[in-house]
């Protein structure tokens, strides 16, 4: 987890996929187009698996689920592999647009925590690989909150007033403010969705900006106290400002799980097995979480990783927070989702 490294890095992968377009390292001809979130590989992952394979990496990234969705929708580019959260996978299925996968071709498959497979959005894991997996929570500024932080309610305190980073993000942003308000994150209620609306509505002049992966350089230079923020954003944000901290509120949070997953129309598809075979592989999902900072779900990699990685409590919590009933994975709303989305557009039009 290193952020000078990291931001270097990353232009490497920019370059790197240029001269993968073109050709650079690859005589086989061979390709796999990815599109995963952004910060979430180590660019030297993607070389050595063209070193190895001798397949070219086309790869992009995108900053949420939902900007992930209208881009595959759209068809304008066909994408080969992808990793959606466990909400926007059930959506995804309940398209018909996902591959049915065939194991056998993901050897390393077996290598994944048993916890990790047969969750709800896909009961006979049939679509998705697991990649890493987190909770979400505050990281907070013990120089600038000195007091005791384990409520949602900080992110509303006008003590704080425009020194609160909130997600650019209809899904988490709404949960925050169902969790506060003793609802499930998954709730139908129009009437508590319009409490959660007023919420965000209230918090509004108190956030400093909605951000997305640039919120963590931001709060590891000390220009807001809060900011919600994933446990592996945390856990790089913490290694590089020891005056940062990060809690998952009494009231309950989000467990997300982020998988690979193989589009339904994959022009490559053994090169995306090959792909995700590879990332599955201890010693390559170690070198990633490392590197990006979130939790792998492979045991055999997570030993793999330093001590203070490994026995850390904000990337690995106890396993009984999977199971507490207060935090929730998120299922599919489309049934509603222009109450989300008309939440949402109010939210940010009142900021
Ligand atoms: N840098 C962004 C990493 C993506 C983390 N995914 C979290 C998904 C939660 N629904």
């Amino acid at each position: 987890m290193k952020k000078v490294i990291r931001k270097a890095a990353s232009l490497i992968v920019i370059g790197c996929m240029t001269m993968a377009v073109s050709g650079c390292g690859n005589s086989s001809g061979r390709q796999v187009v990815v599109y995963n979130w952004g910060d979430y590989i180590d660019p030297e992952v993607n070389k050595m698996f063209t070193q190895e394979t001798g397949i070219k990496v086309v790869y992009s990234d995108y900053a949420n689920n939902e900007e992930m969705y209208s881009k595959v929708e759209s068809g304008t580019v066909s994408y080969d592999v992808l990793f959606p959260s466990e909400y926007m996978i059930e959506k995804m299925i309940n398209k018909d647009m996902l591959a049915k996968l065939d194991l056998s071709k993901i050897p390393n498959y077996e290598k994944i925590d048993e916890r990790f497979k047969s969750l709800p959005y896909d009961p006979n894991n049939e679509y998705a690989v697991p990649y890493m997996w987190g909770t979400m929570g505050i990281v907070y500024n013990k120089t600038i909150v000195n007091e005791p932080v384990d409520s949602w309610n900080v992110m509303w305190d006008e003590k704080y007033a425009k020194q609160i980073f909130m997600y650019d993000s209809e899904r988490d942003s709404i949960m925050v403010a169902l969790k506060k308000l003793g609802y499930s994150m998954n709730t139908r209620d129009e009437k508590e969705l319009e409490e959660a609306k007023a919420e965000l509505i209230k918090q509004a002049p108190l956030v400093l900006a909605y951000v997305g992966d640039e919120g963590k350089n931001k709060m590891i230079n000390g220009e807001a106290a809060l900011m919600l923020a994933w446990a592996g954003d945390a856990m790089l944000m913490l290694s590089e400002n020891p005056d940062l901290e990060y809690v998952i509120p009494k009231e309950g949070s989000n467990y997300f799980v982020d998988s690979m997953v193989i589009p339904k129309n994959a022009a490559h598809m053994e090169e995306a097995y090959e792909y995700i075979n590879f990332l599955c592989r201890p010693d390559i999902a170690a070198k990633n979480a490392e590197y990006i900072g979130y939790s792998t779900p492979i045991s055999e990699a997570r030993e793999l990783l330093p001590e203070e990685v490994k026995n850390s409590d904000v990337a690995y919590p106890s396993e009984n927070i999977t199971s507490d009933p207060l935090m929730e994975m998120f299922n599919d709303p489309s049934d509603i989702i222009s109450v989300y989305n008309s939440i949402w557009t109010q939210v940010k039009s009142s900021s």
